[in-house]
């Protein structure tokens, strides 16, 4: 960002003394809010925040516990209700004084801070502006598009997680009725490889725990996840859990303050003490991808015990619960016994010492949570990397019992809701055969294109329109100029979404933006104002409400905008639309005949807290074709960068992460302070151990420039990134998204999810040419 020639500036790093959370994050809460031009009411906002009668947070999916008298909001929750809630809006007039070729030059902080979309907007390619347009003829447009398709399958149909239950339900009511499964979401970039990898393992691809479980758990492990900066109300529940005594293990090869230690800003005593409690009590840091050979390390060892207490008429392993509820496992133990030491050792980054240690931890423990986010769904192995950690949890029987269990910790805030309504391109059959039978239509059976497939079926030319339920396609995409040209080969763009983003401004040749309310505005309909719901990552289903009448000017609800394009495209088929906006009971009484667990949701709903939708898994039932779980064995990859990778530079090739900073929700920035990496002004930074800047005989703070290594003809690079050192294993570095999603090839995906592998990058380093522009050169 900032231009470094100044001697004046702040450093742009320096290590963060502090503990995560504590007067920092007040600080730091009270800087964001104060800089709003609404601060009274962004207070109200924040005080209903996830209580009983508020909105759900759009912050993250963690859950809450039904404790009075607690504020229910972390810094970066407060952080997301604050941008969303600004008084300032973005309409016709903002639009007559900008061309799109000029707003695309803005940075992507630029673009959302302008305020709020408040109009109904169409592009003029002539004018290259968007203009106003009214609620009708925009319906009316994108009717008349998707009826003159030669086929539905030529539509693409995008969702972002924090759309609500009844907005996605409708939405995939309405193009199912339309006629395709053509559901990219971001779950494919995601949290896919959990759903996967979990389906097939234990028949439900969903988390097995619940909150409660935490605080009966005695050892948590924590694998490639950053709660401090993205689920900072899971440090509450860590903290609790450390301080009653529960080991807590991390794997990761980034040192993150948040599980190091926490100051608890609810917590009286930390606050005016200074203290701070331990939320790791080891610290594991794998290479990147290596966490599938760490698992597998900590399984050989407890094999061999296991074997050795066999000699002895005792047993290591839970010999009952995999006799009564499992298959596969001596398949899985021979390959585990195939796999040598070197291999592990040199994957995994860790010694097998240390392996062993963190077996010991793990064998000591009699109730054991695996927790994980995307620094384990992001590479090509996830879904074998998350069913080795469930294998290693069926060895010890640690699902389906209280404090143990599965814990995929999702994104954004109903992400994983979205998938219950129906957001799939694989739809399950039973689902679809409801559909049918409830709405008397034939639902498309054939798989629909997730989001890579997606971007290459624009690309091509098939597919011609795309609509987006919210979301930021284009910067959350691989490859961001392939993904960019995809959206522009389109015949008409639709975005549906709060804030002006980088995929608006990259139309098709026709494109509208459709401005809506978010989960903090009160969504009054006919009937009075409207609750939505969520399910958070423990598949608790709760109400959410906005709190504050604001401006809201000509947005509308996302349900009233699905319904206004189903109704024009479709006519009153299957349903009366705009009869079912008028109460969102009428959507509720919907979801309740078609998806499994929503009987009565309209009254359960009314319970504090919500309803639990159950877990088969954690009843030790299981939903796989053999009724048993399933240990499922891979053979590790080779290496996380394969040879005929590494081979095409004859320059040292290290692996790239691309995560998130402090101060950004995915691809909406707030601000330029990572503090707990103690990084500061600047986004264009690559973290690197620092005797790996010696190595390359570079300086702390050298601007670089980075080039990723796909087999192809395609040229990616991004210029003029500043190195940082960091503490990480040496061999691998680390980069914001989205900056950075340009290095990432669009055909370099996870086996079976799919899943572009934003961590698990090849690059090599070269002092940064000034000259050369940010260039991808075909
Ligand atoms: N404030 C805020 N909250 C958010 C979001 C946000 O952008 N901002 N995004 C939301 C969404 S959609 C999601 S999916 C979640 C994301 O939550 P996280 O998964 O925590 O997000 P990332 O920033 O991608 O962090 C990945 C972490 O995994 C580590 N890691 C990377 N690769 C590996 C690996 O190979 N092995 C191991 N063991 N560790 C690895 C990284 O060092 C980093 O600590 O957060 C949600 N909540
Ligand atoms: N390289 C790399 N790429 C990644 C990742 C990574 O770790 N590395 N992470 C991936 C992950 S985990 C995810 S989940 C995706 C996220 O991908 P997306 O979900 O597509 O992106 P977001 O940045 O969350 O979307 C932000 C936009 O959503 C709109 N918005 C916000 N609130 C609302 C609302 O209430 N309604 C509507 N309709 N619109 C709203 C605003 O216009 C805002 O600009 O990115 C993925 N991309
Ligand atoms: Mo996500």
């Amino acid at each position: 960002m900032s231009d470094k020639s100044n001697a004046n500036q702040k450093k742009p790093y320096s290590q963060y003394q502090g503990s995560a959370g504590g007067w920092g994050a007040l600080a730091s809460t009270a800087k964001h809010l104060l800089r709003s031009d609404n601060v009274a009411k962004n207070i109200k906002n924040l005080l209903k925040t996830n209580q009983t009668h508020g909105f759900d947070c759009p912050g993250c999916a963690w859950g809450e516990k039904d404790e009075p008298g607690r504020f229910r909001f972390c810094e970066n929750g407060a952080k997301a209700v604050n941008w969303e809630a600004t008084g300032r809006r973005v309409g016709e007039q903002f639009f007559a004084q900008h061309t799109v070729s000029w707003l695309a030059k803005q940075s992507d902080f630029f673009l959302e801070d302008q305020g709020r979309l408040a109009q109904p907007l169409s592009y003029d390619s002539a004018l290259d502006k968007y203009q106003a347009i009214s609620w009708d003829q925009a319906f009316s447009l994108v009717a008349e598009h998707l009826t003159q398709l030669e086929s539905p399958n030529q539509a693409e149909f995008y969702t972002s997680g924090r759309t609500s239950n009844e907005a996605a339900f409708l939405y995939q009511l309405f193009v199912r009725a339309y006629g395709t499964n053509n559901f990219p979401d971001c779950s494919n970039m995601c949290h896919e490889a959990s759903g996967v990898a979990l389906k097939q393992a234990i028949g439900v691809g969903k988390g097995t725990v619940t909150l409660t479980d935490f605080e009966h758990a005695d050892a948590i492990f924590i694998f490639g996840q950053n709660p401090g900066t993205n689920h900072p109300r899971m440090l509450d529940t860590l903290s609790q859990a450390s301080r009653r005594g529960a080991t807590i293990v991390s794997f990761n090869p980034l040192k993150e303050r948040g599980l190091e230690r926490f100051t608890n800003p609810q917590s009286t005593t930390e606050m005016l003490t200074g203290g701070a409690t331990q939320i790791s009590s080891h610290y594991f840091q794998p290479n990147l991808g290596g966490d599938m050979a760490a698992v597998r390390g900590i399984v050989k060892v407890l094999a061999e015990r296991h074997q050795q207490a066999l000699a002895k008429g005792a047993s290591v392993f839970d010999l009952d619960f995999i006799a009564a509820h499992t298959e596969g496992m001596a398949d899985y133990l021979a390959a585990v016994d195939a796999t040598d030491w070197q291999h592990i050792e040199q994957q995994s980054g860790l010694s097998q010492w240390q392996l062993a240690q963190a077996a010991t931890l793990y064998q000591n423990s009699d109730r054991v949570i695996f927790t994980w986010a995307m620094g384990i769904t992001q590479h090509k192995h996830s879904v074998a990397t998350i069913q080795e950690m469930t294998n290693l949890q069926l060895l010890f029987g640690q699902i389906g019992k209280r404090g143990a269990g599965l814990c995929p910790v999702r994104g954004h805030s109903n992400v994983q809701g979205d998938r219950t309504m129906g957001i799939n391109e694989k739809p399950d059959p039973a689902f679809l055969k409801k559909l049918a039978v409830v709405f008397d239509f034939e639902p498309p059976r054939a798989h629909g294109h997730n989001t890579v497939q997606a971007i290459e079926s624009m690309l091509s030319g098939r597919s011609r329109v795309f609509v987006g339920l919210g979301g930021n396609f284009v910067a959350a995409t691989p490859d961001t100029e392939l993904s960019k040209q995809a959206m522009a080969n389109c015949q008409l763009t639709v975005h549906i979404a709060t804030k002006l983003n980088r995929t608006h401004i990259t139309p098709g040749k026709q494109s509208l933006i459709l401005p809506c309310l978010g989960r903090t505005d009160i969504d009054q309909q006919a009937s009075g104002p409207q609750q939505v719901t969520v399910e958070d990552s423990f598949s608790m289903v709760h109400a959410s409400a906005g709190v504050v009448a604001s401006e809201v000017g000509e947005m509308r609800s996302e349900p009233a905008i699905v319904a206004g394009i189903a109704e024009a495209t479709l006519g009153n088929s299957p349903v009366d639309w705009q009869e079912l906006i008028t109460d969102y009971r009428s959507i509720r009484e919907l979801i309740s005949q078609v998806v499994p667990g929503f009987h009565n949701m309209n009254q359960r709903l009314t319970a504090p807290g919500g309803f639990y939708l159950g877990n088969s898994a954690a009843e030790r039932l299981w939903q796989t074709s053999q009724q048993k779980a399933q240990f499922l064995s891979h053979s590790l990859p080779e290496a996380i960068v394969p040879a005929s990778v590494r081979a095409l530079s004859s320059d040292r090739v290290f692996t790239l992460q691309t995560l998130r900073s402090h101060d950004q929700y995915n691809t909406t920035v707030y601000g330029f302070e990572d503090r707990y990496r103690g990084i500061s002004g600047e986004r264009k930074v690559l973290l690197i151990n620092p005797d790996d800047i010696k190595a390359l005989g570079m300086c702390a703070e050298q601007l670089v420039d980075i080039e990723s290594l796909w087999p192809d003809e395609i040229t990616r690079k991004v210029t003029g990134f500043r190195l940082i050192p960091y503490d990480m294993p040496a061999g691998n570095t680390a980069t914001y998204f989205p900056e950075a999603n340009a290095l990432v090839p669009l055909a370099s995906v996870g086996q079976q999810s799919f899943t572009p592998t934003s961590k698990s990058i090849a690059i090599v380093i070269t002092p940064h040419q000034p000259n050369l522009e940010e260039t991808r050169i075909l």
